[in-house]
């Protein structure tokens, strides 16, 4: 039975819809990142990162949701151009293009537009950019294609999925007016039953809302350094 061990957050949702889309069986462990639980010392043996998503299948652990995403892909045989394809190379570059860029920039430009304390404008004015780019490239490869990849729906749209639910709060006013094409795409992947379910599983949990000094604590660890500079 595999475990899944989530937080209602961009990288934990892609796995959930590829869990949904492919109808594995699967139990969800909640890891309450508010209440700092990604670092309990259990969960770190899975993910010594101490993020979500991370998976257990039998005695094999995995972290990271890409990385998820090509076992799972490879092990039931779907969402994944074969070996040798000429659209798996494509799929892997626009797969590393969203676990390298769009998540990593969106991330920063989060945490330095609603998180960081002042002075952060130089912050705000890179990641921001940095997001804006990356968003927007996504956004012209979308403008004559249905899917990211190949005329088929596979893991590279599920990994944009997972970040392009928050543009708006990553971008601010106007996301939707500059990345007309991802928001189609988004609409397109929210119609689907399996993101519904995978939006509803964190109905089924009570995840910290407070983003209290605890929480900032848990996710924000570098700040103690702050504190003794
Ligand atoms: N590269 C990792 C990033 C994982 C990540 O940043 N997860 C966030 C949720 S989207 C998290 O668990 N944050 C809690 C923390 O930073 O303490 C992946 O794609 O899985």
């Amino acid at each position: 039975m595999i475990k899944f061990y989530y937080h209602p957050s961009p990288n934990p949702l892609k796995v959930a819809l590829f869990l949904e889309e492919a109808g594995l069986d699967y139990e969800t462990v909640p890891v309450d990142t508010r209440k700092g639980e990604q670092h309990a010392p259990d969960f770190l043996k899975i993910n010594p990162n101490a993020k979500t998503p991370a998976m257990t299948d039998g005695d094999t652990a995995l972290f990271d949701s890409n990385a998820i995403l090509i076992y799972l892909a490879e092990k039931t045989g779907k969402f994944l151009p074969v070996s040798g394809d000429e659209n798996r190379a494509q799929l892997l570059s626009w797969l590393m293009f969203v676990a390298t860029g769009i998540g990593p920039y969106s991330g920063q430009c989060v945490h330095f537009t609603h998180f960081a304390p002042e002075p952060k404008a130089y912050a705000v004015n890179r990641y921001s950019f940095e997001a804006e780019r990356h968003w927007g490239i996504l956004d012209a490869h979308l403008a004559d294609r249905e899917w990211m990849v190949g005329g088929a729906y596979t893991i590279a749209d599920m990994s944009v999925w997972g970040w392009a639910r928050a543009v708006p709060f990553i971008i601010g006013d106007g996301a939707w007016e500059k990345f007309p094409n991802v928001k189609r795409h988004l609409d397109a992947i929210n119609a689907r039953p399996a993101a519904v379910r995978a939006e509803g599983l964190k109905t089924r949990f009570e995840f910290k809302q407070d983003f209290d000094d605890a929480a900032k604590a848990a996710m924000f660890p570098q700040n103690e350094r702050l504190a003794t500079v």
